[in-house]
């Protein structure tokens, strides 16, 4: 009905399987799988999925999630009992294993089905990256940056994107990790802290007593010693409220393109995460879905094999435009679809502003004060480009 075909000289597959959705990680909890039906539903209103190459993911293996995270921390998941009411996290006296049960990761029914699912798919994608039969890969169910190997973190419990990289490091020399979600993607950054088959790039807001995981420095580059081949390989870009389209999609092209040129990798790793979005429940940041979404095409055109991954995103109408859209994006379709959300959407009347790219007015009335200053931007760039002079040829 809008006309959506297959792109011509490249493939793209979505990885999703709808059971992710059913879980709940409590009443109240900012994240909200459900924003994954949002998301979908406009996909196929749209009728992008004639477009991709559709799999429904299954669940990550023992094996596949051992891959990474300790065998301990897996049992302890595989086998903990669901906790209605989660620990409170400040008491001394709760029995907290492996960061499992507090506020921030409660064990809701199902926990270890969602982590797995999950992870399923951002192994799928990485999977049909390798084998060359997509070109772009997306896994909206993924992006949990924070999980490490042995514990979980800020919502995150299996950290699907290093699975997902160790799978790429199989076929493909170097991989390039970029990470747009308004947190730190400390777990990326750290498993692969001792390589240089693996950068890392996030862009995040930063308040180290303040804002949640409080690391990600300007100068936190990877291991200090010279003698360890991960040095240099960790970019960090901090940021403060109120960032608008422009400064950010300077700042994007201006740090990403130094690192291609130095690095050159083969394959890119995108952590889209929608908390970065303008009027998002937990970020602080002004970006519109433009603004977001010119992030992914930069990342398209530089024509690498690309991985696109969800992540945070706690405003699930604007989860689900930003997503969709950035989907269009993938199959070149971002032009053509029209502005209006199509009128047989399931749930259209959760997005409230009937358009897919509504403005900044429509999203916060007012808007954030700015506090990113232009010499601010011009450090980091200055900051970047020296880290860089250390890495490749
Ligand atoms: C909530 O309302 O900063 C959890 C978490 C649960 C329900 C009712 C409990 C109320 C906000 C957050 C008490 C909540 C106290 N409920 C949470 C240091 C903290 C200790 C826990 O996008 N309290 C921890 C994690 C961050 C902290 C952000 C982002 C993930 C990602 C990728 C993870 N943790 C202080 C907070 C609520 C809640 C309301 C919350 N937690 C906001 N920020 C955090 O990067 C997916
Ligand atoms: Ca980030
Ligand atoms: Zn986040």
């Amino acid at each position: 009905e809008y006309g959506i075909t297959r792109p011509k000289g490249y493939n793209v597959s979505f990885h999703y399987n709808p059971d992710m959705e059913k879980h709940h990680f409590g009443q109240t909890h900012p994240m909200k799988p459900w924003r994954l039906t949002l998301t979908k539903s406009l996909v196929t209103s749209y009728g992008m999925n004639f477009a991709m190459d559709n799999y429904t993911a299954r669940a990550a293996t023992y094996e596949e999630l051992t891959n990474f995270h300790t065998t301990e921390y897996v049992d302890f998941l595989a086998t903990v009992a669901p906790q209605p009411t989660p620990l409170d996290v400040d008491n001394p006296q709760a029995d907290i294993k492996f960061n499992l049960g507090g506020s921030d990761c409660p064990l809701f029914e199902g926990l270890y089905d969602y982590c797995s699912l999950s992870a399923g798919g951002s192994l799928d994608a990485a999977r049909k990256i390798c084998s060359q039969k997509s070109d772009i890969a997306i896994s909206w169910g993924g992006g949990l940056h924070h999980a490490k190997r042995y514990e979980a973190s800020g919502f995150c419990y299996i950290n699907d994107i290093v699975l997902a990289i160790l799978q790429l490091l199989r076929v493909y020399p170097r991989v390039l990790y970029i990470d747009i979600d308004v947190h730190h993607g400390d777990g990326v950054e750290e498993a692969f802290f001792s390589t240089d088959r693996v950068m890392t790039c996030s862009f995040h807001k930063y308040d180290p007593f303040n804002f949640f995981p409080g690391t990600g420095a300007l100068d936190d580059n990877g291991p200090k010693s010279e003698h360890n081949p991960g040095a240099h390989h960790a970019i960090n870009v901090p940021l403060n409220d109120g960032i608008t389209d422009e400064q950010y999609e300077w700042l994007f092209k201006t740090v990403v393109n130094k690192i291609v040129e130095r690095f050159r990798p083969s394959a890119i790793a995108l952590q889209c995460g929608a908390d970065s979005l303008a009027g998002d429940r937990l970020g602080k940041f002004n970006l519109l879905v433009e603004g977001h979404a010119s992030c992914v095409e930069f990342c398209k055109n530089l024509g690498i094999p690309l991985i696109m991954f969800g992540g945070g995103g706690y405003t699930p109408r604007n989860v689900a435009r930003a997503w969709a859209y950035e989907t269009a994006i993938a199959i070149g379709h971002n032009k053509s679809i029209p502005a209006e959300i199509p009128a047989h959407t399931p749930w259209r009347e959760r997005f409230r502003q009937d358009t897919l790219l509504p403005t900044l007015q429509q999203i916060l009335g007012e808007p954030r004060q700015n506090r990113n200053t232009p010499k601010k931007l011009q450090e980091i760039i200055q900051h970047v480009t020296e880290q860089l002079r250390f890495v490749g040829a």
